[in-house]
């Protein structure tokens, strides 16, 4: 037997090294006559996670990527000894595409196996758009290909994906099962072999119409439609022909650039500059929150959801009954969507300890305000913290706007209080903006990086500003939609420019989902920071003031017929805003898309530029992170940092000038940074290189 082992942590991700190594120990496994089969298998925690997906920004180098995996795969395809390959944890992308290339695959049951290029950008470049229908069909391959999802082994088992689940050893079930095909002397079965998938129009219509209304705006899936019907269509090597050059199309494309840069800047926006391997974290195996409210209900459910006990605390019973309630439906309505077992929902309710007394928060490691954005009713809450929690404990405020340092001093130990900004529904939401206030111990700040981790959050390390970083840029665009709206526009027109640039729903339909009076009341709230003499837009306050709230009200932007969530142009809000012109004194115009693009996400790069500069956000993969897991920005744009690289600073320089002559410098003076970096070929992510650096 030759055992050819991958051995590349932390996924064996199929580098230049691994294929070329793969390949000569190949070649040499079948000159070898003493060999009577090969098992191809991986070290580590996990089978290989395909190509590495680093090597795409770099200069490629010959032998290139698909011409050498595919070389990988035809030689494992072609040999003429069994070749078996062993997969355990996630062999996904061209790790799986290495095991359908294998005569024989035989899994852990545990394992997952899948084809996740088309959440980068791509498609399966190394024959998995060619291989995995001949084994299981063109309608299953359309799923697993267009959807990129992995896939289970007992699963695979069943549609054919994979030859044998081993229950015991994998080693020594490979041994076995290349002892039986040695023994058995049948020829190697080839996948490609295997005769072409029955073509199933039907399929590849639900699919198209699947992609049309969830992959909106996406290349790769249609490209993943057009591989899988070649499967169907041409023979094997045509096939794979075209298959490469949909592949090589699209990694070219700044739609691939922009997922890697967001796969990758995920993982990276954990690594904060600064805070060593070296700073402890604290211990962190029991938490409290305070308030039972839509955020604080939400945050409870993360910590039981990861196993952590949680003491959740109200001022009043009634109030705790209805969060817990709450709770108790969210977990109905995840079991009856079959995202749940009852056993696992009665579990995680029995980790969480309903309370209204403080003094039961004297063990928690790290507590958690979610009450109502008042400095006063923050100044109480934490307080009354400060009197009960331990030594060492982490109190931490959930504010989404408010001062952290401020509230920090509420406190004798200021070193101990950080932001934890989490997003609603905290239980989906996979955004965590953790804010460094002024006294934030590091030793702090890395323990809510990793607890973020560990309750399956993106942690993002931002400053303490007014709005930190994500609600800060939003702020700036939700002026600009109001001004737009006064100007000329309306709702639906500026909501659909933005959905056509790919959120996926516009500030005016975000606005009525999550309910208008939050807006209002922050409007309220901060009626003290607005400046004499500079614009500003009332709309909304209209609006609100006539018991237009939102979906909740049956009305808002748009009205909502019983029971929909679909947006309805309203004529009455028309009229509102087009009087509320006329009292503003200000002639409505026609207003173009480009210009409604333009206003709304240069004001938010403008900020995004100014946040860097002044530290709040340290790179700007922190801020383009923040915004496409906590603000819906299209991910195959990269986030709004990214996209202004994409887009040019020196033509954004130069828009933003454009505006300032049109609306003067209150809202329109370009950033020092964007000044800086105006001039050509300058860009946030220095050298296009978008992680590591910048
Ligand atoms: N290439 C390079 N680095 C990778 C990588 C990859 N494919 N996958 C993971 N890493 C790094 C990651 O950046 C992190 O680094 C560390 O590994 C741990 O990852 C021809 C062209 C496998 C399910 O899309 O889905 O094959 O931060 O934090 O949560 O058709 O990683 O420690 O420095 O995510 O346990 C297709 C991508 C490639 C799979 C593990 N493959 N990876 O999740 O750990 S395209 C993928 C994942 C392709 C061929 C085409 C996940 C994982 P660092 P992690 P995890």
């Amino acid at each position: 037997m030759a055992w050819i082992t991958v051995d590349h942590p932390p996924v064996n991700a199929l580098s230049r090294a691994v294929r070329a190594g793969l390949l000569s120990a190949l070649r040499s496994a079948l000159a070898d006559f003493s060999v009577r089969a090969i098992v191809i298998r991986c070290a580590g925690r996990t089978f290989s996670a395909g190509a590495d997906v680093t090597e795409f920004d770099k200069t490629p180098e010959p032998p290139h990527l698909p011409a050498q995996l595919s070389d990988v795969t035809e030689t494992i395809e072609g040999a003429t000894k069994p070749v078996i390959v062993a997969l355990h944890g996630t062999a996904l992308g061209g790790g799986f595409e290495i095991a359908l290339a294998g005569h024989y695959r035989i899994a852990t049951r545990d394992a997952k196996v899948g084809l996740p290029e088309v959440k980068l950008g791509l498609i399966p470049g190394a024959g998995g758009t060619q291989r995995l229908p001949r084994l299981i069909g063109a309608a299953e391959a359309l799923q697993w290909i267009t959807s990129g999802n992995p896939v289970t082994a007992v699963r695979a088992l069943e549609l054919g994906a994979i030859d044998e689940i081993a229950d015991g050893d994998l080693a020594q079930a490979a041994l076995v099962a290349a002892h039986r095909l040695v023994h058995d002397g049948r020829p190697p079965r080839r996948t490609g072999e295997l005769a072409a998938a029955a073509a199933d129009d039907a399929a590849i219509a639900d699919i198209e119409a699947t992609v049309a209304k969830k992959q909106r705006g996406l290349l790769a899936p249609r490209y993943c439609i057009d591989a899988v019907r070649a499967a169907s269509t041409l023979s094997f090597a045509v096939g794979l022909q075209r298959e490469r050059q949909l592949f090589l199309e699209l990694r070219e494309s700044p739609q691939a650039a922009a997922l890697r840069h967001a796969f990758l800047g995920e993982r990276e926006v954990a690594k904060v500059p600064g805070l060593t391997g070296d700073i402890a974290a604290r211990e962190v195996k029991a938490v409290a929150v305070i308030g039972a409210g839509t955020m604080g209900g939400g945050i409870a459910m993360c910590f039981v959801n990861a196993g952590l006990p949680v003491k959740l605390l109200e001022a009043e019973a009634q109030a705790l009954e209805r969060g817990i309630a709450t709770i108790r439906n969210n977990y109905a309505a995840t079991i009856a969507r079959g995202g749940l077992s009852q056993g696992e929902m009665d579990a995680r309710l029995r980790l969480i300890s309903p309370t209204l007394s403080y003094g039961d928060l004297a063990a928690a490691d790290l507590i958690i305000e979610a009450v109502f954005e008042d400095l006063d009713v923050k100044r109480r809450v934490f307080e009354q913290i400060d009197a009960v929690a331990r030594p060492g404990a982490i109190l931490a405020t959930n504010t989404s706007y408010l001062d952290v340092s401020a509230i920090a001093e509420f406190t004798r130990r200021p070193q101990d209080v950080v932001g934890m900004h989490f997003f609603s529904p905290a239980n989906v939401m996979r955004l965590l903006e953790n804010v460094r206030a002024k006294k934030t111990a590091p030793e702090v700040l890395v323990t809510v990086m990793r607890i973020g981790k560990a309750i399956g959050k993106i942690a993002v390390l931002v400053g303490d500003s007014d709005g930190f970083v994500g609600n800060r840029m939003l702020a700036q665009r939700t002026r600009e939609a109001y001004f737009l709206l006064e100007e000329g526009a309306m709702p639906q027109q500026i909501d659909k420019v933005l959905t056509d640039f790919g959120f996926a729903m516009g500030p005016f339909a975000v606005g009525d989902l999550a309910g208008l009076d939050i807006g209002w009341r922050n409007r309220q709230a901060r009626a003290h920071l607005r400046k004499p003499g500079v614009r500003d837009c009332d709309l909304l306050d209209k609006v609100c003031a006539l018991g237009r709230l939102g979906q909740k009200t049956g009305a808002g932007w748009y009205r909502y017929e019983k029971g929909s969530r679909l947006p309805i142009p309203d004529p009455a809000i028309e009229q509102l805003i087009i009087d509320h012109s006329r009292q503003a004194g200000i002639a409505r115009h026609a207003i173009g898309d480009e210009e409604i693009l333009q206003r709304c996400l240069y004001s938010m790069i403008n900020e995004g530029a100014k946040i860097l500069g002044e530290g709040i956000a340290a790179r700007p993969v922190d801020v383009d992170i923040v915004w496409l897991h906590g603000y819906g920005f299209p991910a195959w744009r990269g986030g709004p940092m990214f996209h202004a690289d994409q887009l040019g600073l020196s033509n954004v320089y130069a828009a933003i000038l454009r505006l300032r002559e049109r609306f003067g410098p209150d809202f329109w003076t370009p950033a020092p940074l964007l000044s800086e970096l105006a001039s050509p070929g300058k860009r946030f992510y220095p050298s296009g290189a978008t992680h590591g650096d910048g």
